[in-house]
């Protein structure tokens, strides 16, 4: 594959139809600068912020944009929030479509064949897995991701976080939480 993808992109300069300096600088942006900080940030505002968490619930798109978080791979999204009695997982079937602007670029396990079939046939079994065991009436909804569609897990607030500021509610919630193979820290297991 490595090599495949370097014959390519060989052809690709020669024909000058890409330049290596800006392909370098895009897997640059988004291994190094752009990352699941930008999605912690989006949740925290969600869990301060009443009237951006329903603008999130209605148009995820715009409410992310609003806070600076646009570009590939993100131009749609939809936020599902965790609930009492609802928590949402999210996978892509079909390859490995995931929301770039607000998480940066997917973990291996998640475009892994492995996951992306487990997830639909036996979602509790993956998150058991993930070391997350959810009380036995709670219902699992699981959201596919598509090229057109990619979603962003807002996970429950956790207890004993009144008053805190969105800055430490973001050190909560890791890039596993939001792909809803993790759920939120609970205060105090943070550092
Ligand atoms: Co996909």
């Amino acid at each position: 594959m490595q090599a495949r993808v370097k014959a390519l992109e060989t052809v690709l300069t020669e024909k000058g139809l890409i330049d290596p300096a800006a392909i370098d600088a895009i897997v640059d942006t988004y291994e190094t600068k752009i990352g699941p900080r930008n999605g912690a940030r989006v949740v925290a505002r969600a869990w301060s912020d009443p009237e951006f968490a329903e603008w999130l619930k209605r148009d995820a798109t715009e409410a992310i944009s609003s806070l600076g978080y646009t570009g590939r791979q993100g131009e749609h999204m939809r936020a599902v929030f965790n609930t009492a009695d609802t928590h949402n997982l999210v996978v892509c079937t079909l390859c490995s479509c995931y929301p770039w602007s607000v998480l940066g670029l997917p973990p291996v396990w998640y475009k892994a064949p492995a996951y992306r079939s487990r997830a639909v046939i036996d979602p509790r079994g993956i998150l058991a897995e993930f070391g997350v065991t959810l009380p036995e009436g709670k219902k699992i909804r699981v959201w596919d991701s598509t090229a057109e569609l990619r979603y962003l897990v807002v996970p429950e607030r956790p207890e004993a976080t009144e008053g805190w500021s969105e800055e430490q509610l973001a050190d909560l919630v890791s890039r596993d939480a939001m792909i809803g193979t993790g759920i939120a820290a609970v205060p105090g297991a943070v550092a």
